[in-house]
């Protein structure tokens, strides 16, 4: 008898116990940032949820969740993904990675299957970067793709550090770091993850292989003119930097509109001070800007910090761009993807421009990502979606993989 994926109220079971976590009241969708109450709580879910599956939880020292079935150990297959979420974010993206390996492991579990390797579900920390600016940055610090110390010191919007808010929960700042123990325990990495795109919905498919992720990174836009009073001050006499700001956006755009498909967008902006009836001396603009190439990006971003210069310079200011976040394109092993896709009946291969652990950890040990469909095209946003079938048929799928794999 084939055990069946278990379905609650139209939804895989794990994905309806957290259904209500962390709900984001201002726009719909989810809110769910690293050691804030709702991460906390879908951090004890997990623990409580793998236990429930017989498997060994245990925190690493960058905060990164493992839940084991059997005893840690070398040459491990290792699923999961993340359950952090940007503002407002989409109910799967993360999330449906880490409960489709647990449902995987728990269909093996249930038909008796015994693992001949080490098999582990991992959920990395603050992969969106939504609380402390830097995406990925547990599967960062694990690799060391980041300095412990950078990433200790990264702030968050109330001017608490990461090493403060991680101490709170039990991990040391001496702890952060590389840790080649957990990364010399992988053997393979494979991260389930919603797709973000069209591209499923295009070739009318379920699931599909990751071939690449796009280059990306993340810059801090600084644009500094003079703070005035909003009613006092003649136009003529204005260095105001949100119009120089708003002119560096739409200049953006046209940077993006250069080479065809390269991607930039601002999504957050702040002023200093913010009154209605005050003339900022500073306005912030994040950049998150993307490209095929780690050159093309690098080029994208140059040309946009020169159109934002000049026009900060037409409106007597200043601008200064700063990268925050880095992310070099990544193509997947064509090797293992090949292996993955064909175990799978033959399923497609996908670039995307969505970044994920699986990018950091593809530099590092035998990578693949698989996608499930998003029959709205549309994330980072309450209208990402996967059916009930889509997200069985990925659950079926890792079951099959890990058949092969253990
Ligand atoms: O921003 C990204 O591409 C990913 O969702 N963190
Ligand atoms: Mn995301
Ligand atoms: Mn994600």
């Amino acid at each position: 008898m084939t055990p069946t994926v278990a379905v609650t109220a139209g939804r895989l079971t794990g994905l309806h116990e957290i259904v209500d976590v962390g709900r984001d009241s201002r726009r719909g969708g989810y809110s769910r940032h690293v050691f804030q109450p709702a991460e906390l709580e879908l951090r004890a879910w997990f623990a409580e949820r793998a236990g429930r599956l017989g498997l060994h939880v245990e925190t690493d020292r960058n905060g990164n969740m493992w839940a084991w079935w059997g005893e840690p150990g070398p040459d491990a297959v290792v699923l999961g993904s993340h359950l952090d979420s940007v503002p407002g974010g989409g109910e799967f993206d993360g999330p449906l990675g880490v409960v489709s390996a647990l449902d995987a492991i728990a269909l093996l579990r249930a038909d008796g299957f015994a693992p001949s390797r080490p098999c582990a579900v991992v959920v990395f920390a603050e992969e969106e970067g939504s609380r402390f600016g830097v995406a990925c940055l547990g599967s960062r610090l694990m690799t060391g793709a980041i300095a412990p110390d950078r990433a200790g010191a990264l702030v968050d919007a109330d001017g608490i550090a990461f090493a403060d808010a991680a101490a709170a929960h039990g991990i040391p700042p001496r702890h952060l770091g590389r840790d080649d123990a957990a990364l010399g325990r992988i053997g393979l990495f494979l991260e389930l993850h919603v797709e973000q795109g069209r591209g499923l919905i295009d070739l009318d498919a379920p699931l599909a292989v990751a071939s690449s992720i796009l280059a990306h990174g993340r810059w801090r836009i600084d644009v500094a003119g003079e703070g005035n009073h909003a009613g006092a001050t003649r136009m003529a006499d204005r260095r105001d930097p949100m119009v120089a700001a708003a002119r560096g956006i739409i200049a953006v755009r046209a940077a993006a509109a250069v080479r065809g498909d390269d991607r930039a967008t601002v999504g957050r902006i702040s002023a200093v001070p913010g009154g209605t009836n005050v003339i900022p001396s500073v306005v912030t603009a994040w950049l998150d800007a993307r490209s095929a190439g780690d050159d093309d990006t690098r080029e994208l971003v140059a040309d946009i910090a020169a159109r934002v210069t000049a026009e900060a310079a037409d409106e007597g200011c200043t601008a200064t761009v700063t990268e925050e976040s880095w992310s070099g394109a990544v193509q997947f092993d064509p090797v293992l993807r090949e292996a993955l896709a064909s175990r799978l009946g033959g399923i497609p291969a996908l670039p995307t421009g969505a970044g994920h652990d699986a990018g950091v950890l593809a530099a590092h040990v035998p990578t693949a990502m698989l996608f499930v469909r998003n029959p709205s095209g549309v994330s980072h946003s309450p209208e990402e979606h996967a059916t009930l079938d889509d997200t069985v048929a990925g659950v079926v799928a890792l079951e099959q993989v890990l058949r092969g794999l253990l």
